[in-house]
């Protein structure tokens, strides 16, 4: 039987974890209970995205996040969610959120604080009230006990990322994950409660002749992009563009293609955080045996200096990456 395909067995996340966990002898089982609260909180949040209408929680909150936007009702309840159920882990040390200024210090190294977890509670939010895909992102880093500032200790490049995935709350609820050995797709079976594994080593397609981007801004891309752009449409390419990174990646991931967010004349560094968007979508692509840049360089290279610090992105097929890097003569040509 093809990797791609599903085993014969009914296989569920918790199933898959310690699986995974029995292949790292001396292994404490902390890890696998991490993994283990995020899927308890997406089930959650998949629970309240589903009835958010009846409930009468669409619509914005009436506050900011630190980045400024207004946040959804969602998104703090989303929020709330994930850090109820890792709150309750004995191995966190620091807990940080796309919604929250600051990162949460649970604990410190010498009290058994060995991860610090970080997280995008419901990306895409804005799109819920039109009943449109949104997803959670997250990545696990080991903790830095010798750091004390915990923006710091989480302030580490994608290389040195744990685990990464996404849950996308679309038709159906999937769960996303690689921990450094491939990337696997699991599936919320609603009437079991549990996520089954659907695909065990997901891999990219190398070509699609598919792109997404937002082409509003397209008057305000650097010249490289500009460049890409106009070659594609002379060589027959389609766009793809739900405004919704977990949906768009979801799509890229199973089909091929390639996502961008370049630099805009409102977002001149990117729109996506590097810390909890890109770096965990770009570990899971090139898992995949995808490729993700931020311009010129690797995204999983840059060495991060602020929590909620954005970055341009350019991920998906490794095939069709390369292809908007040939645009890239010099780095003028991917700076605004
Ligand atoms: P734009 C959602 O707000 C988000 O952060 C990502 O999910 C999505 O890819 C991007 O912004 C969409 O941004 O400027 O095209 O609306």
């Amino acid at each position: 039987m093809s990797p791609q395909q599903s085993t014969d067995n009914l296989f569920s996340l918790q199933s898959h974890i310690l699986a995974e966990e029995s292949r790292h002898p001396g292994a404490s089982g902390d890890f696998s209970w991490i993994i283990s609260a995020i899927s308890l909180a997406g089930k959650a949040i998949a629970h309240r995205v589903r009835r958010a209408r009846l409930e009468s929680v669409l619509g914005e909150h009436g506050t900011s996040n630190v980045q400024g936007e207004s946040q959804q009702e969602m998104d703090v309840i989303s929020n709330e969610i994930l850090m109820r159920c890792l709150g309750t882990r004995a191995s966190i040390a620091v807990l940080a959120s796309e919604e929250d200024q600051e990162p949460t210090i649970l604990r410190r190294g010498k009290d058994g604080g060995k991860y610090c977890v970080l997280f995008d509670p419901l990306d895409g939010s804005s799109t819920l009230d039109t009943n449109g895909a949104v997803g959670t992102i997250f990545t696990v880093l080991r903790n830095d006990s010798d750091v004390a500032d915990a923006e710091a200790t989480v302030c580490q490049p994608g290389s040195r990322q744990l685990a990464a995935g996404y849950i996308l709350y679309g038709p159906s609820t999937a769960f996303v994950i690689t921990t450094g050995n491939g990337v696997d797709l699991f599936e919320l079976d609603p009437f079991v409660g549990s996520f089954i594994l659907v695909k065990r080593s997901l891999r990219i397609p190398e070509r699609k002749k598919v792109y997404s981007v937002n082409e509003a801004y397209t008057d305000s891309f650097p010249a490289g992009y500009s460049s890409y752009l106009a070659w594609a449409h002379a060589n027959g390419y389609s766009s793809r563009y739900i405004g919704s990174l977990v949906g768009d990646i979801h799509r890229i991931l199973l089909t091929g293609g390639v996502f961008m967010y370049p630099p805009t004349t409102s977002h001149p560094t990117g729109k996506l955080r590097l810390l909890y968007e890109a770096n965990p979508i770009g570990m899971i692509v090139e898992q995949a045996g995808g490729r993700c840049l931020s311009g010129l360089e690797s995204t999983l290279d840059i060495v991060p200096t602020k929590l909620h610090q954005r970055v341009p992105l350019i991920v998906g097929s490794s095939g069709e990456v390369d292809a908007v890097r040939a645009h890239f003569k010099t780095p003028a040509d991917t700076m605004p």
